[in-house]
């Protein structure tokens, strides 16, 4: 892919979505300039319509083509990179990847609202509520499920990297900052997650940021 490609992404320390795509490009070595739109500012809305697509971040910019919604942006990555690793190759591992991601894209609500995502913060003694802890269990289950079917391929959740992994990376991020922990070969995968290089290099980036989102800091 050509430098015209650019990924316009939003606060890395808050920008959830946009980690996923961000993380999935530096992980396979593809050039892209990086457009930072602050979110949260008197400018944001502006500076997102002009893209003329919607009304979040991230946008992919390639060329004359637009694609914007993290998952359709991984989609279109791995379609014209066939070299990178994008969805599992054999039938059934893509069948229960594509599930799982398409589970963290359209749920998880309670995590999401209640555990925004602030990758300088720690924060101690954090209370779960019910209904979080059903996310957290439901995303341990995932997680060891996959690693006992998957193990032998490599480290990844489907063995080798795929989009699943860019999917769920953010959620990572959540339980570091709020100190949840899960279980066996489930915290394991956290740990192969926290130490990839591409999210090392966000989360340095992401404490550089001097932006502070009120409404994100519990
Ligand atoms: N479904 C979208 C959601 C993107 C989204 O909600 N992005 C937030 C930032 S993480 C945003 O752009 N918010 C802009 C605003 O609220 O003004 C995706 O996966 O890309």
């Amino acid at each position: 892919m050509s430098t015209d490609c650019a990924l316009v992404i939003g606060n890395k320390n808050y920008s959830s979505w946009s980690m996923r795509p961000w993380v999935w490009m530096r992980h396979h070595n593809i050039a892209f300039k990086e457009h930072r739109i602050a979110l949260y500012t008197n400018e944001t809305s502006t500076r997102i319509a002009e893209y003329g697509c919607g009304s979040t971040v991230p946008i992919l910019v390639d060329g004359d083509i637009k694609v914007w919604d993290s998952l359709s942006i991984l989609e279109y990555l791995a379609d014209k990179h066939s070299d990178c690793s994008g969805w599992p190759a054999a039938t059934r591992a893509r069948a229960h990847a594509r599930s799982v991601s398409a589970e963290m894209h359209s749920g998880f609500m309670a995590l999401r609202s209640e555990m925004p995502m602030n990758c300088r913060r720690k924060i101690e003694g954090f209370t779960v509520t019910d209904e979080v802890q059903k996310d957290i269990d439901r995303l341990n289950t995932i997680f060891s499920d996959c690693r006992k079917n998957y193990a032998s391929g490599g480290e990844w959740l489907f063995g080798e990297y795929s989009i699943a992994d860019a999917m769920f990376t953010p959620v990572v991020m959540r339980f570091n900052t709020y100190g949840v922990s899960l279980e066996g070969d489930a915290e394991n995968y956290l740990d192969t997650v926290r130490n990839q290089s591409a999210v090392v290099e966000w989360m340095a980036d992401s404490r550089q940021e001097i932006e502070v989102i009120e409404s994100e800091e519990l």
